[in-house]
């Protein structure tokens, strides 16, 4: 039985919080899995972690309300069955920049008629066993996230926002920094108006929006910005940020 309680969250307009994992290790997944998050973001893209230990991490999650979602390496077809095969509730889908490129990350999250998925008996369905129920839930609770992070996708967000099966529409503030010409700046003018026409459309299309923070600050102003998905970090951020405090904590107080 899946149970996509990120989404429920959500049509209760309520805001959800999470984590990209990066690092990959099902043991990671298992802790950060009970830490309280309600999503985690398996991150195909970024991280260096294969289908076969994303879906070994997606195991580590279970018996957790947590909402596994794996974000793909690029906007295709054959990663986005792969994905959801392997267990993933929703798909992330970096840089899309258009209609098409939405329509076709819809298309390939859906069974026909909607969409073009392969039907394919592997993890996801129990190898096949709950395939009627597995085809039935996924259908309903799955979740569809394209991120907007190009000067593109900004000037096609009304177009890309409007496509039928688009649950979050995602920031992310380094890749559109990037694209704007204002890399690593994070509080650039030309950022925030870029991330300011984003929200405003989203609202006019009564759509969810979801951004990636760095800070506990970031989300607290995010949310009440009218932003409702809050991404904030990575694994490997809380792990380091958390080694860096607790060595900085004692090196006063020990001989080096
Ligand atoms: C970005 O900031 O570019 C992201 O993709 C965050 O996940
Ligand atoms: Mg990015």
């Amino acid at each position: 039985m899946i149970k996509n309680f990120t989404k429920q969250k959500l049509q209760d307009e309520k805001h959800v919080l999470g984590t990209f994992l990066v690092l990959n290790s099902p043991c990671v997944a298992e802790v950060l899995s009970h830490a309280g998050f309600d999503f985690l973001i398996i991150d195909m893209e970024h991280g260096m972690i294969s289908i076969e230990t994303a879906g070994l991490m997606i195991n580590s999650m279970k018996g957790t309300n947590v909402t596994p979602f794996i974000r793909i390496p690029v906007n295709s077809p054959v990663e986005i069955k792969q994905a959801l095969d392997a267990g993933a509730y929703g798909i992330m889908v970096p840089m899309v920049n258009s209609k098409e490129d939405a329509q076709l990350a819809v298309r390939s999250c859906h069974y026909p008629a909607l969409g073009i998925r392969g039907v394919g008996a592997g993890h996801a369905s129990l190898y096949g066993l709950n395939m009627e129920e597995y085809i039935s839930n996924i259908e309903k609770e799955i979740m569809v996230m394209v991120q907007i992070e190009t000067e593109e996708g900004v000037l096609n967000i009304e177009e890309i926002a409007s496509v039928p099966g688009i649950d979050i529409i995602f920031i992310g503030p380094t890749d559109l920094a990037s694209s704007l010409g204002v890399i690593g700046q994070n509080n650039s003018e030309k950022l925030h108006d870029a991330i300011k026409k984003v929200l405003d459309v989203c609202k006019k299309y009564n759509k969810k929006i979801g951004i990636f923070c760095f800070t506990s600050e970031e989300i607290v102003k995010y949310a009440s910005m009218g932003f409702s998905f809050l991404g904030l970090g990575l694994d490997s951020s809380f792990l380091l940020t958390s080694a860096v405090q607790a060595i900085d904590g004692v090196k006063k107080h020990i001989k080096e």
